[in-house]
């Protein structure tokens, strides 16, 4: 039986956790209660996560840290910045959001990350990652010019600091001079294991000697807590001249402390009392263990990283019957038989390798297999180079982190008309992560770029061939899918191509036609046969089948776009620009995503809150244009 460990040793003494209502109320507990207080809380994270799904490893990873800045600084006065923030369980639990964690990501419940609107002390919404230093120093510098005394304090993993806007941010708060505390949680992972040289670098700081020798110096020093200034100065001199000569966020300007161990109450709370007290920007290097307190998570953070519910007593179980396939594990296939097949092909994810589907893929063909960090803007245009030298890159990204490259799409890959393959998972609403990860805007964003094109096929069948058809272009492609499973349309084994650009004809109705984009292509037949009409599935946004479209308007007496995207710029807006071009005046009802933030929910229940099931296509069809006949 997996279980916490080491267990919890506090029985015979009351809980702390029930009375906690804010961080108020952890100011005045001693160590030993806190030390209670943070087993309590891995034990609630563990509970809740096992019950809602969510992240784990991280959470139980920051449980201590969480605890000693909430003990020591005065939140929310003081601001705390997450990046990321999928990490806050704990942070949660504390302010305020105990007894609402049964409702974790669930629609009308709290979100899985920061957010401003939940609570005061959510200082910034957070889940794209490597926003929280530039965040907390615009929080320390807006202190200084209002002559507000607070602390800015921004928590970011390795995995996050490995972003270019992490960099940018240190290369600016090295020379300001504010209250601004950078605490690195590293934990040696980011989703999967950590890639490149500031991953080698950080080991090194935290290797054999020099973390053994940090960890000594910092008990020696805080066991006799000599007067502030005093401990400030020795600790100072420890920190640079003993434990680590000259550290890289040293030379950005930073005041480097650590590495110390993040678990440890008894070096965290004295390290961050004292850092208090210091001037300038600090940087605060805590180290720590992801799924730190439970065995399974331990042995596995990338299992456990976002986990479904589970048993904690048993942990994750295999479904008996194998789930549909999804679209990533569609695009995971092909992208090995096509690798296996064209020895141009090279895959590039920005540290996304299990959500993307190259788990395989790397294992096969590691030469041609690229992690690249948490660096988006990096990936697509290390893409483009790989194209200019004749390989064919496949860039497999979420369609809400390719947001992050805008310009390098637009100036690096289709300025120069490179043949790059975007393969956007995550298309359209994504559940329980919210609408920070929806990726509802990318076919407005792509659509408007020359030279590239967008597909968006309707299934899984159509998913592989579709890409098979992006792979044969000579310019840059989409592809976007959702997540999970589609209608359960087997793909072929073999690697066909669709013809570039078609859509194709469902089914023939009466007076109105359904022109589908995508997925929703389903639930466009389904509410055809109660509406009778026709439907196309349309497959290419860009270019659009503006000869299959013109055949049908001229066909019926009115017109349905419908996407699982912004429908604003979206694939109705160009339907609607084509038949404008054409001269052709049809009433036109374009179904899609509304202008407004979708939360976190069940997706099919989302969906269908916003009218894009089944019913809700036909509801709007006759409540625009009358009931069928
Ligand atoms: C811009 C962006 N790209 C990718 C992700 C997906 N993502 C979420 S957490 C994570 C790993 C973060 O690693 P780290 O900062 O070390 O935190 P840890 O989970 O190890 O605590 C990634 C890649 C994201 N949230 N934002």
């Amino acid at each position: 039986m997996a279980s916490l460990s080491p267990p919890i040793t506090h029985a015979l003494f009351p809980p702390i956790l029930p009375t906690i209502a804010s961080p108020v109320d952890m100011r005045k507990l001693d160590r030993a209660q806190l030390k209670q207080l943070a087993d309590e809380v891995r034990a609630s994270v563990l509970d809740n996560v096992s019950r809602t799904g969510g992240h784990l490893s991280s959470n139980l990873g920051t449980v201590e840290l969480t605890v000693a800045l909430h003990h020591v600084f005065n939140t929310p006065h003081d601001r705390l910045v997450w990046d990321v923030g999928h990490q806050t369980y704990p942070h949660k639990i504390l302010t305020g959001r105990r007894e609402r964690m049964p409702t974790l990501r669930q629609q009308g419940g709290i979100s899985g990350f920061p957010q401003r609107a939940e609570s005061e002390f959510d200082t910034f919404g957070t889940a794209h990652s490597s926003t929280s230093i530039s965040a907390a120093l615009g929080m320390a510098m807006a202190a200084k010019q209002k002559g507000e005394d607070r602390h800015a304090i921004a928590v970011i993993g390795d995995g996050a600091l490995t972003a270019g806007m992490a960099f940018e941010a240190l290369n600016n708060a090295g020379v300001c001079d504010c209250k601004l505390l950078v605490i690195l949680n590293d934990n040696d992972m980011s989703i999967s294991p950590p890639v490149g040289a500031l991953n080698r670098y950080l080991a090194q700081l935290m290797s054999g000697q020099f973390y053994a020798a940090a960890k000594h110096v910092g008990k020696s020093v805080l066991k006799n807590a000599p007067p502030l200034f005093e401990f400030a100065k020795r600790f100072e001199q420890h920190a640079k001249g003993m434990v680590v000569p000259a550290t890289l966020f040293e030379k950005f300007g930073f005041n480097y402390i650590g590495p110390i161990d993040g678990h440890d109450l008894d070096s965290l709370i004295p390290t961050l009392e004292n850092i208090k007290h210091l001037e300038g920007p600090q940087f605060l290097h805590v180290v720590t263990k992801k799924g730190q307190g439970y065995k399974l998570a331990e042995a596995d953070p990338v299992a456990y990283h976002g986990p479904p519910k589970f048993d904690p007593s048993v942990g994750i179980v295999q479904p008996a019957t194998p789930p549909k396939q999804t679209f990533t594990q569609v695009f995971g296939q092909w992208l090995c038989d096509t690798a296996a097949q064209d020895g141009r092909l090279v895959g590039i994810t920005p540290a996304m390798r299990e959500g993307s589907g190259l788990v395989e893929f790397q294992q096969r063909f590691p030469d041609r297999y690229y992690d690249v960090g948490i660096a988006e803007q990096h990936a697509v245009t290390f893409a483009a180079g790989l194209a200019c030298e004749g390989l064919k890159p496949v860039v497999a990204i979420y369609s809400t982190f390719l947001q992050r490259a805008y310009d390098q799409l637009i100036h690096d890959v289709a300025i120069q008309n490179l043949p790059v393959v975007f393969a956007l998972d995550r298309a359209g609403l994504v559940g329980s992560d919210g609408a920070t990860h929806a990726g509802a805007y990318d076919i407005a964003y792509l659509r408007c770029i020359p030279n590239m094109s967008i597909a968006c096929p309707a299934d899984e069948a159509q998913c592989r061939q579709l890409l098979t058809t992006a792979f044969a272009q000579n310019h840059p492609v989409a592809v976007r899918y959702p997540r999970g499973a589609g209608a359960g349309v087997t793909p072929a084994l073999t690697l066909e191509a669709l013809p570039f650009g078609k859509g194709e004809l469902r089914r023939e109705g009466k007076r109105i036609a359904i022109l589908a984009f995508g997925t929703l292509l389903y639930p466009a037949l389904q509410a055809a046969e109660q509406l009778d009409a026709t439907v196309v599935d349309m497959r290419w946004v860009k270019p659009l089948d503006t000869e299959l479209l013109l055949r049908v308007a001229a066909a019926h007496d009115a017109l349905v776009t419908l996407e699982e995207g912004a429908i604003m710029g979206g694939a109705g807006s160009a339907v609607l620009e084509a038949l404008q071009t054409a001269g052709v005046h049809k009433p036109l009802l374009q179904l899609g995503l509304p202008d407004r933030f979708i939360e976190h929910g069940d997706p099919n229940k989302l969906l269908a809150g916003i009218g894009l099931d089944a019913p809700g296509i036909v509801h709007s069809i006759t409540q625009r244009f009358g009931a069928a006949g």
